[in-house]
Order: C-alpha cells, then sequence, then structure tokens
C-alpha cells in the first residue's frame, strides 16, 4: 500500500512541476488574451511554415487567434488590422510585406491602446513608438553570411574572377534590402567579384525561373559564374531551368540561397546548391513569449532574433544537423 502511494505521489509532484515550469498558459486563459494576426501571404515555403509556427504557438499557449491571409496584398493587411481594432484584440502582430505606409493605421492602434508586434519584417518609420517589439532574423547578418561563404569559396577554387548574378526578393521589404546590403557590404571590397545584375524574383518560384532564363538568354552559361538569391523559392525556379538548360548547379555556377526549406537542403546534398543560409520560420513560440509579457504587464525585448546559421559544401553533410524546415 505505501509503495502504491509513494507511485502516486511522486506522480502528482511531476504534474504540479510540469504546470509551474513556465509552461503555456492552460485553456482556460484561452479567451483571456486575444491575438489578431496578419500574413502578408502564402508565396513561399518559408512563408508557410512561419503560418503554421505561428498557429501552433497560440494553440500551445492558450491564446485566441484572429488570423488573416493578405495575399501580397499591402491594403489587406491595412484592413485587417482595422478589423483587429474595431474587434480590440488584446495584441496586435503583423508581417509588413514592404517597409513604408504603415503609420495611419498603426496610429489608429496606438490610440486604441492596443500594443503591436512586427514579426519577420520591419517598417522604416521616423515614429518609433508605432511598434512594442519586432521578431525575426537578422537580414543583414543572413546577407553577410553569404558574402563570407563566397570569398572563401573563391579562396578555395583559387578563383580570380567571378561574375555574380542576384535573385532578389520583393522590393523594398526588410530581408531583401537587409541580404543584398550585407551581401554587398561583404563582396564589394574583395576585387575578384563582379555584380552583373540584380533582378527583382520577389520571393516567386516562377519569377525565379523567369529571372534566371532572362540571365542565361543575356550571359549564357559560361558568362555567369554565381548566383546569389534571396530565398529558396527562386532559387528551386532558377534551378529547374538551369538544368533544363543542361548546365550542373552547383558546379557550372555556384548557388547561394536564404532560407532552408527541405527542398533546398536535399539539393544541397545532391551538390546542386554550394550555400544555404538559415533563415527560420519558427517564430512563433516567441512570439507568443513576447504576447504573454505584454499580458503580464512585463517589459519585453525590442528586438528578438533567433539563432541562425549555413550548411554548406564545407559541411560533413551526412551530419543529421543539416536539414531543412
Ligand atoms: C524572411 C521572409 C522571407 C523569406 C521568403 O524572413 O520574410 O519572405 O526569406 C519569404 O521565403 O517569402
Amino acid at each position: 500500500m505505501r509503495k502504491r502511494f509513494k507511485v502516486l505521489l511522486a506522480v502528482l509532484s511531476l504534474l504540479v512541476l510540469s504546470a509551474c515550469a513556465g509552461s503555456p498558459a492552460p485553456d482556460a486563459a484561452r479567451e483571456a488574451v486575444v491575438l489578431g494576426f496578419s500574413q502578408l501571404g502564402a508565396e513561399s515555403s518559408w512563408r508557410i511554415a512561419n503560418t503554421a509556427s505561428v498557429k501552433a504557438a497560440a494553440e500551445e499557449y492558450g491564446f485566441g487567434l484572429m488570423a488573416e491571409n493578405a495575399n501580397q496584398k499591402q491594403e489587406k493587411q491595412i484592413d485587417a488590422i482595422r478589423s483587429f481594432i474595431a474587434y480590440r484584440v488584446d495584441v496586435i502582430a503583423f508581417s509588413p510585406i514592404v517597409e513604408t505606409g504603415w503609420d495611419n493605421v498603426l496610429a489608429e492602434a496606438r490610440q486604441a491602446k492596443i500594443p503591436v508586434i512586427l514579426v519577420d519584417r520591419m517598417i522604416d518609420s521616423p515614429d518609433e513608438s508605432l511598434y512594442t517589439a519586432f521578431v525575426g532574423a537578422d537580414f543583414y547578418a543572413e546577407g553577410r553570411r553569404a558574402g563570407e561563404y563566397l570569398l572563401r569559396k573563391a579562396d578555395a577554387i583559387h578563383a580570380e574572377h567571378l561574375r555574380v548574378a542576384e535573385l532578389c526578393g520583393t522590393p523594398e521589404s526588410t530581408p531583401m534590402r537587409d541580404r543584398q546590403r550585407g551581401f554587398l557590404d561583404v563582396v564589394e571590397k574583395d576585387d575578384r567579384i563582379e555584380i552583373l545584375e540584380s533582378l527583382n524574383g520577389d520571393f516567386l518560384r516562377s519569377k525565379g525561373e523567369e529571372c534566371m532564363k532572362t540571365l542565361l538568354e543575356k550571359y549564357g552559361v559560361g558568362g555567369i559564374d554565381v548566383i546569389y538569391s534571396h530565398n529558396d523559392s527562386m532559387t528551386l525556379g532558377a534551378l529547374d531551368v538551369l538544368e533544363q538548360s543542361g548546365a550542373a548547379p552547383g558546379r557550372d555556377i555556384l548557388m547561394i540561397t536564404v532560407d532552408g526549406e527541405k527542398e533546398a537542403v536535399d539539393a544541397l546534398k545532391a551538390g546542386k546548391i554550394n550555400c544555404v543560409v538559415q533563415c527560420t520560420p519558427d517564430l512563433g513560440k516567441d512570439l507568443m513569449e513576447l504576447v504573454r509579457g505584454l499580458k503580464e504587464g512585463r517589459e519585453i525585448p525590442r528586438i528578438t532574433h533567433p539563432q541562425e546559421g549555413v550548411f554548406c559544401d564545407f559541411d560533413d553533410l551526412t551530419d543529421p544537423s543539416v536539414e531543412g524546415f
């Protein structure tokens, strides 16, 4: 009898401890917090994974979630934010498709005393009070990592001249601007590197294909040494075109990409991509921690960057840690 009592006591203790160990709020808190979330679209595997991360984390934390998809339209994001204000959600979170054009609607949220958290992308405004916090990648650092890989590769293959074509993400978006600036700040000092051209692929696989076709028509496979692409979707589109043209991407042309989705990491392992700069879509839990902090009246960090790294052809690609999302 005593043994059974001891086991029961141990189980009960574990249950109590787990409930106090910072685990998400219980279901009963679901209606206590309602988060309005405007997602910019579903343009890439990264975006789809990011949306899933936010939804799963809201569920885990027991928060009510009003999620709106703007299908790449800024005006739909603005409408969604206005509906969150009308509904009087506790917190508004959104991923701004571009950096400008938000001041009026965010001033309305401030007027309604609803805090705003930026997810994944930044806004460009002189008014720092328009948002409370940002959770997302340091895109400038990602661009620098891509540039540092290219210089390391140039050393390793004793390259004297490398002609780079850049596939850019959505114009005036934070990842496009900062991945470009970070990359250029590293490579433009090195006279082995020549930037041939930068084309807008809008983070879309279909436009990545179009850009690659345009580049091949203009320069030919022998006229381009490196593709630096701001996301995997555009890179995978470019790979399709290169392989259809008979080129061997990863050998004839160095391929550098950002995000780290499974299909791109698999292409890295197959030797078709040379470098994958990681950009995690898993921002949901970090976002919910910020929401919980606001609801508990705590000071929250203004900027939260996730840990990110690089997978490349200098690595042991058989290591199980080399995997995509
Ligand atoms: C980056 C994110 C970018 C991804 C793309 O955090 O904003 O948008 O790199 C996505 O895949 O479209």
